[in-house]
């Protein structure tokens, strides 16, 4: 009976999932999931993001955090829609779900956007778990969260198309390898996208962005 009820479940996450993928294409809206722990620097990216390329890009975005609205507030400066979905009074949950992501997106001017950016509950394990209808995820590491990442965190990198190597200005603070890193990453999903970059200094952004921009061509 309960593997029942679980099997329910995820064929209604799955149904809502492809829902929102069939949304996204009819408006012609690029999702990308981004994933990462907390602090790793998904927010500070984002920012770097539309500093560079808001205008091309014309992103929304959905900020997900247990609590707090601090992200959303950091992206207000853009003046792009941002929704901020707290998963605290919905139980604290360390993912965002396809019920909540389809919700969202209903406050989200899907006519005059290009992209959505979806800033996930910083972990890297349950948000790597869930399909939300987007099309593809990225990982952002910080380099001071040591090489080996890769290799305890595996979905996540599975699941991704790229993952940005954030913080490498803190490099010459850390004892970390950052070829050990690479072949880490590798070893999990060879044909990930690897891009190394500082959202601090910009070292490094623009190539991320030409990457997403790249996504964009020809839609
Ligand atoms: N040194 C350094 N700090 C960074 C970098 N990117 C983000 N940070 C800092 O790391 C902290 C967490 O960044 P934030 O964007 O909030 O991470 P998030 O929790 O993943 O959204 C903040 O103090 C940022 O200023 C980076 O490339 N280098
Ligand atoms: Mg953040």
């Amino acid at each position: 009976m309960e593997i029942k009820i679980v099997k329910k479940v995820l064929e209604a996450h799955e149904k809502l999932a492809e829902e929102i993928a069939r949304l996204l294409a009819r408006n012609g809206v690029y999702a990308i999931n981004i994933i990462g722990s907390p602090g790793s620097g998904k927010t500070l990216l984002l920012e770097r993001t539309f500093e560079a390329a808001a205008a091309d890009l014309k992103p929304g975005v959905i900020e997900g955090d247990i609590a707090t609205t601090a992200d959303a507030e950091r992206l207000q400066r853009f003046g792009v829609p941002v929704v901020q979905i707290n998963t605290g009074p919905f139980g604290g949950d360390c993912h965002l779900a396809p019920n909540l992501i389809r919700a969202a997106l209903e406050e989200l001017p899907l006519d005059d956007l290009k992209t959505v950016f979806v800033e996930n509950v910083g972990n890297l394990v349950c948000p790597a778990e869930f399909n939300i209808g987007e099309n593809e995820k990225v990982v952002v590491l910080s380099l001071a969260e040591g090489e080996d990442k890769p290799l305890k965190y595996p979905l996540a990198f599975r699941e991704a198309n790229a993952v940005v190597v954030n913080k490498t200005d803190l490099l010459p603070h850390l004892d970390v390898d950052l070829d050990v890193l690479r072949r880490n990453v590798a070893a999990v999903n060879a044909g990930l996208a690897v891009f190394e970059a500082s959202a601090k200094t910009c070292d490094g952004v623009g190539s991320w962005v030409e990457y997403v921009r790249g996504r964009l061509v020809g839609r």
